[in-house]
């Protein structure tokens, strides 16, 4: 492929700042630490890293809540460094993803600031929702709107007298007051954001929430029942469009094209589909692959319908097993019911994380041999699993939905575990230094250290599956063709001479004629694929 096209089939590593590897020894990781650890991204293989948000920020929700989009926190850094590691990962050949937040502000950001500051009506107050409230004394919010967080999505600001005053809305946090996209100046700062970023030499954005932005703004209730495409108040609106055919043509107006990659949350093939039109979005993260249970024909069903939705659009299929959002594979695919993505609530349910691990591999080999590019999310290629942490240092907003039964997403947030036996496993090595969330005290075996000297470890096998997926001609095209193995059993043909298959039955599966194991996520008996393992072919 062109090297223009290299986002088509990328492997592509989410670094989450604040967890990836600490370079002054503080317990929170920075940007020094991950260029001391580009070797190690190098030696894994991938084509880039996404950094979710690195940019000042009270860090109210991770650094989803910027209050500063062209400045690094000096907690990871400066922007001096970040540019330095732009340039040192393209050198190790690894391209930069930044996160982009379009959505809401901080509630620090100098613009909201400035519009509690001013009076109602004021032009400040129109960069975001400012509304006075419902009932006699306008205590009650705008609208019964329900925020993704916690309660509801508007909160009262104080008068410069200590009086109540009005609402803003807020589909978040109330520290991340939404941004209103109908207003010029909101347009404007985001396309010279993204000029910002892309002259310092990102190969692209994620963006961040992208189907939300544009509200309706009358603001009206919630209609009940089915809400038509393209009719809800503040999802989905077809003023999107414009921003993201804007923001494509800055992209497309640079030497080496930008990428636009969304986090596009859709149930509607169709609408899903326009945001991969040729001149907006080049790929949307596939999110319906990782609520699926660890069954054979709902993850075909998913597959098949993915593959099908991208092709029209000629947008590549991307595959995502985890983000800093979910409960990590290990753990969700060791439960009973092999664990949708999102349902924390049964956090307290048994997990099986022998068992998880071994699924966990499969499916590293099931979506590497997928066409598309491939995302992985730090710690999932050293097997790490959700970390039950206790409630006093959860700091996650989400944590406090549902009264506390949501333990939130900081499971998944853990820092890594890079050497030595215990605490804090090379992360934060300066003296009495404690990580910002504790780590597990059974993680030694984990380690990238412990995990580079074992053959059999997931990180060899992630090491061997992208080194293979980038060597082999039969894994690089878009085409796939299903083969039929039997109602527990997921495979395919890539090319011509790579199949997978993955074995989801409770008993060993009897492999086809084959000139050769190419990989297995387990050591092979014979010519047999266990259960809950995945291999790969040359025949
Ligand atoms: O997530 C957007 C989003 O829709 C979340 O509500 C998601 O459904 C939830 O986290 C699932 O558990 C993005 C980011 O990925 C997330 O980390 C941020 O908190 C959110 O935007 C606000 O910026």
């Amino acid at each position: 492929a062109p090297a223009d096209d290299w986002w088509r089939d990328a492997v592509i590593y989410q670094i989450y700042p604040r967890s990836f590897a600490d370079g002054d020894g503080d317990g929170t990781g920075d940007l020094a630490g991950v260029r001391a650890k580009l070797p190690y991204l190098a030696e894994l293989g991938v084509d880039a890293v996404w950094f979710t948000p690195w940019y000042v920020s009270p860090l109210a929700d991770g650094g989803y809540d910027v209050a500063d989009y062209r400045a690094i926190d000096p907690v990871f850094g400066s922007l001096a460094e970040a540019e330095a590691l732009i340039a040192e990962a393209r050198e190790h050949g690894i391209r930069t993803i930044v996160d982009v937040v379009p959505n809401h502000v901080s509630d620090a950001h100098p613009w909201f600031q400035a519009a509690l500051a001013a009076r109602p009506g004021s032009p400040e107050r129109e960069r975001f929702w400012f509304r006075d409230g419902r009932g006699a004394n306008g205590e009650l919010p705008p609208t019964d709107w329900v925020s993704s967080f916690a309660g509801g999505t508007w909160t009262r600001t104080e008068d410069p007298d200590g009086t109540p005053g009005q609402w803003y809305l807020h589909l978040f946090a109330a520290a991340q007051p939404d941004l209103n996209w109908d207003h010029p100046d909101v347009r404007r700062e985001h396309e010279d954001i993204l000029r910002f970023w892309f002259d310092r030499g990102v190969a692209g954005i994620r963006i961040d929430s992208a189907s939300f932005l544009v509200k309706d703004a009358s603001l009206p209730q919630l209609p009940t029942g089915v809400i038509a495409p393209g009719a809800h108040p503040h999802q989905d609106r077809d003023e999107l469009h414009d921003v993201y055919r804007a923001w494509r043509a800055i992209a497309d107006s640079y030497d080496e094209p930008r990428v636009l990659v969304g986090e596009v949350w859709l149930e509607d093939a169709k609408r899903f589909a326009d945001y991969l039109r040729p001149d907006e979005m080049h790929s949307a993260f596939n999110f319906d692959f990782m609520t699926r249970q660890w069954d054979a024909r709902e993850l075909r069903e998913s597959a098949e319908r993915t593959l099908r939705e991208h092709e029209p659009v000629g947008a590549p299929a991307t595959w995502v097993l985890s983000n800093h959002d979910v409960t990590r594979p290990v753990s969700r695919y060791g439960r009973a019911d092999s664990g949708f993505a999102f349902d924390r609530k049964r956090f307290g349910t048994p997990t099986d994380v022998e068992l998880g691990t071994r699924r966990a591999r499969a499916a590293a080999l099931l979506t590497a041999a997928m066409p598309g590019a491939l995302y992985v999310y730090q710690g999932d290629e050293l097997g790490l699993p959700e970390v039950d942490l206790p409630v006093d240092v959860l700091q996650d907003p989400m944590h406090f939905r549902s009264e506390g039964v949501d333990p939130g997403r900081d499971g998944c947030r853990v820092p890594l575990p890079w050497s030595g036996t215990a605490a804090p496993y090379g992360f934060g090595t300066a003296d009495g230094a404690r990580t910002w969330l504790p780590q597990p005290g059974d993680w030694a075996a984990l380690t990238v250290e412990a995990q580079s000297a074992d053959p059999d470890s997931m990180l060899a096998l992630y090491r061997a599956a992208i080194a293979l997926r980038r060597e082999r001609h039969d894994l690089r095209g878009a085409e796939l063709e299903w083969l039929d193995l039997g109602d527990d059993v997921l495979a395919f043909r890539r090319g011509e001479h790579t199949v997978c298959i993955v074995n989801f039955g409770a008993t060993a599966l009897p492999l086809p004629p084959f000139r050769e194991v190419l990989l297995a996520s387990i050591p092979l008996d014979g010519s047999a694929l266990p259960a809950d393992a995945a291999v790969w072919l040359d025949v």
